[in-house]
């Protein structure tokens, strides 16, 4: 797929969820660093920064879209020849893709070891992370049941059924304001994230932080399924996300809208939980409390306390 399309397509939501929204960006610069025909340096680097801005402006609030662009561009400054540096963007491209889909394998089985015989899990929008972990739990011969939320305005619920339906999972599809007449029956809720901040708050789909409102008040488990490049390295220096808002007219027809002058359709597409309201985070590279978020940031996407000296220095203008 082109530059162009995809970037339209992450807009537009034909490419969603973070996961496929990071490997989907990774492509694109893949690609269109083969296709670039410039032998000047300097030329393929502001074309292939070009194109790392166009994907990046797609959409606010997916961490893994600049952490994906981040692993694909980096090291390109060490280089100074066109070859060396398509070689570099190519070979990260694919590296981030196949670990992204291995981290999904992995989150899979450690979260598969959360789920019981016989549990009854919650589950809302339509996190791949969090459906691999529902998906094992099954594949290892775990009698489950999932209740799937619709997900409004966009109904991702109905992807999420069509999946658990293709794996014979006894599913039950509710409103999402029905999540807390049913809370009391489940044994646990799993989601996904688009972003983890340092601090262990999460930001998912709206609707995720009243499930883990819900569920911390019924004492049931909040689980996020998570890869470790959903963490945002930036909030360790305290940047907040921006938490995207669509269009009204995905609520609310325009032609309703247009008869209403005094309503306002508000179309945040996700919320932030507070960690305190999360039990657990599943990664890659372990299952942990919130509260560890630092580490996965330190330790796994290499952000370290030199980049934080590197920012002061550029702030102070020295
Ligand atoms: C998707 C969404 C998903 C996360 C995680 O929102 O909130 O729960 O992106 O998904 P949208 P995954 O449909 O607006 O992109 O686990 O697949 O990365």
């Amino acid at each position: 797929m082109s530059l162009p399309i995809t970037a339209d397509a992450i807009r537009s939501m034909k490419i969603r969820g973070a996961g496929r929204i990071a490997r989907a960006a990774a492509a694109a610069l893949r690609d269109h660093a083969m296709a670039l025909r410039s032998q000047d340096y300097d030329n393929f680097l502001i074309e292939m920064n070009r194109a790392a801005d166009l994907l990046n402006a797609t959409r606010p609030t997916a961490v893994s879209l600049p952490n994906a662009i981040h692993a694909v561009m980096r090291d390109l400054k060490s280089v100074t020849g066109v070859e060396d540096a398509r070689r570099i963007v190519i070979t990260n491209a694919e590296a981030f893709i196949e670990s992204s889909e291995m981290a999904v394998r992995r989150i899979a089985v450690m979260g598969a070891n959360q789920i019981g015989d016989g549990d009854c899990i919650l589950t809302h929008c339509n996190s791949e992370a969090a459906l691999a972990c529902i998906i094992e739990a099954k594949r290892q011969g775990k009698e489950i049941e999932v209740f799937a939320t619709e997900v409004r305005p966009w109904n991702q619920g109905r992807l999420t059924i069509e999946v658990l339906n293709s794996h014979e999972i006894p599913t039950h599809y509710i409103v999402d304001s029905a999540v807390r007449a049913f809370i009391n029956d489940m044994d646990l809720a799993i989601a996904g994230a688009d972003a983890v901040y340092a601090n262990g708050d999460v930001i998912n789909k709206i609707g995720t932080s009243q499930i883990a409102l819900s569920a911390h008040e019924a004492r049931t488990k909040m689980i996020i399924a998570a890869e470790t490049y959903k963490f945002a390295p930036r909030t360790m220096m305290g940047e907040e996300i921006r938490i995207e808002e669509r269009p009204g007219s995905e609520v609310l027809p325009d032609e309703i809208a247009d008869k209403l002058p005094y309503v306002r359709v508000r179309n945040p597409v996700f919320d932030l939980t507070p960690a305190e309201y999360i039990d657990l985070i599943v990664t890659e590279v372990g299952v942990i409390p919130p509260q560890a978020a630092p580490s996965i940031i330190r330790d796994h996407l290499g952000w370290n306390i030199s980049m934080f000296e590197e920012i002061f220095r550029i702030g102070r203008g020295d």
